[in-house]
């Protein structure tokens, strides 16, 4: 690593030193741009490497609500405004107990490049509470995100932050969300995506992160193999949004998906995974071991690791950060594997990610490869300032269109380095010059 690069990451670990998700991500990058920092003397200069790994602005604030008991409950509401050199702040919020600002630094991070990457004006940013809403009812959940949104609303706005949503945080707290806003701001405009489609959402968002991450599959699959998904087998970690979108769309593009998880554990199920049937276990907030009740040939373990040792051609982790470790991408290789993408943000660990390119698996980082997501949340915003709404047809014509563009950019900046192999350097790479420049000419 460039000693530029070594210095500023020495830096952040002694002011971030619990931080390890944000340290992480930024290790990531820093491992792809050394040629960048080579070949144009300005960036050093400038600084601007210091200045894009911080975060504009950290909003942090107690989030107190009353449970069906009676009782006075807290949790902590965080917004993470990354950067908005190329448009407003833009990214999701999550809930989880595991919520912090070390997690929401590294997806505000990730976002303002993967946005980059979308060719849309959107900067990044992630927002979120350690709220946990499991088992809460509908009451206890509108409490939360009304009160949530007592403190957030006077930081968002249609040019200014525009959330969605995350691991936990469904239609329905958008809705719960966008309707206190509304409250609290007196104004309808799109300062939320992910919305009801009676309401202002877009037709295909909650398609499209799912959706796109097949597109991206399909065009590398097309541009490196010459071939397409037709009886691959592959393995899906997760059963939320984004698994479930990415299964409906590989079956229908003729692969077998063969494994699913969630967090009680993992089917398998070599004939194909019932798509349909896992999405309603879910909705009705059930085990996913219930899925053997109608197909007592399926394997069900407890143990969501256990889904790394399945024979695929192709994996797709698509359920949160650092699920996939080095001794899971060993199974997977030696299993047959050729090709990963990654459906979640950062599911990979780093020295795993180093297994697979020194392997020669293809593979496809979070922010390319779920890029669909935020890109239709642009088409949403697109929508509401123009006053309308597209068909699912055209949303997802455009969807098709931004993640094979997006593909073939990548694609073309590893190659322009040198590395046709490695998308990490060509997502990263791009996606940095893009935000650089844009900084730069804004006078950072
Ligand atoms: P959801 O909350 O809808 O689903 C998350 C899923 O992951 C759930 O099925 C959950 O299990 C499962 N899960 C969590 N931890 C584990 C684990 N350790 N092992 C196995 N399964 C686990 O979230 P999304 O689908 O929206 O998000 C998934 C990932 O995709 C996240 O990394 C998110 O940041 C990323 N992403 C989401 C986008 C979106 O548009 N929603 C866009 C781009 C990226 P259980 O059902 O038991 O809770
Ligand atoms: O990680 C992500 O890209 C998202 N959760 C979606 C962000 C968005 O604004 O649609």
């Amino acid at each position: 690593m460039h000693e530029h690069l070594e210095s500023i990451y020495h830096d952040l670990k002694l002011k971030y030193p619990y931080q390890k998700e944000y340290l992480q991500s930024v290790l990531e990058f820093f491992e792809s741009i050394n040629n960048v920092l080579l070949e144009d003397p300005k960036i050093i200069e400038s600084n601007v490497i210091r200045n894009i790994v911080e975060p504009d602005r950290i909003i942090t604030f107690k989030v107190p609500w009353v449970d069906d008991k009676g009782k006075n409950r807290f949790n902590t509401g965080y917004r993470v405004q990354f950067n908005q050199a190329l448009g407003p702040y833009k990214g999701g919020i999550r809930f989880t107990p595991n919520v912090n600002e070390s997690v929401l630094k590294f997806l505000g991070f990730e976002q303002t490049f993967k946005n980059s990457l979308t060719g849309l004006p959107l900067g990044g940013g992630k927002g979120g509470s350690d709220f946990n809403p499991k088992n809460k009812s509908d009451a206890e959940l509108l409490r939360f995100c009304q009160s949530f949104m007592i403190e957030l609303h006077r930081h968002l706005g249609p040019t200014l932050d525009v959330p969605a949503g995350d691991i936990g945080v469904s239609q329905k707290a958008i809705g719960y969300m966008f309707g206190m806003y509304k409250r609290l701001t007196h104004a309808h405009h799109g300062s939320f995506t992910g919305k009801g489609t009676n309401y202002g959402g877009s037709l295909g968002r909650t398609e499209a992160t799912g959706y796109g991450i097949i597109y991206m599959t399909l065009a590398a699959l097309d541009k490196y193999f010459n071939t397409d998904l037709k009886n691959i087998t592959i393995i899906i970690s997760g059963s939320g949004n984004v698994a479930l979108h990415t299964a409906y769309k590989a079956k229908q593009m003729g692969a077998n998906v063969v494994a699913m998880s969630s967090i009680d554990g993992v089917i398998y199920h070599p004939q194909g995974i019932d798509v349909a049937l896992l999405e309603h276990i879910k909705e009705h907030n059930q085990l996913i071991e219930v899925y053997l009740e109608r197909y007592p040939n399926a394997v069900f373990s407890k143990d969501t690791k256990k889904i790394w040792e399945i024979p695929c051609e192709i994996a797709l982790p698509c359920a949160t950060e650092n699920e996939l470790e080095l001794e899971d991408v060993k199974k997977l290789v030696k299993n047959g594997l050729k090709m990963l993408v990654e459906g979640a943000n950062m599911p990979t660990t780093l020295d795993a990610t180093h297994y697979l390119l020194e392997h020669n698996i293809l593979f496809i980082p979070g922010k390319a490869a779920n890029a669909g997501g935020v890109s239709v949340s642009g088409l949403e915003m697109q929508q509401n300032a123009l006053h309308t709404s597209w068909t699912f047809e055209t949303v997802d014509n455009k969807l098709k269109e931004i993640m094979t563009k997006l593909f073939n950019s990548i694609y073309e900046t590893a190659k322009s380095y040198d590395k046709p192999f490695d998308l990490v350097s060509g997502a990263n790479i791009l996606s940095f010059k893009r935000i650089y420049q844009a900084m730069l000419d804004q006078g950072l």
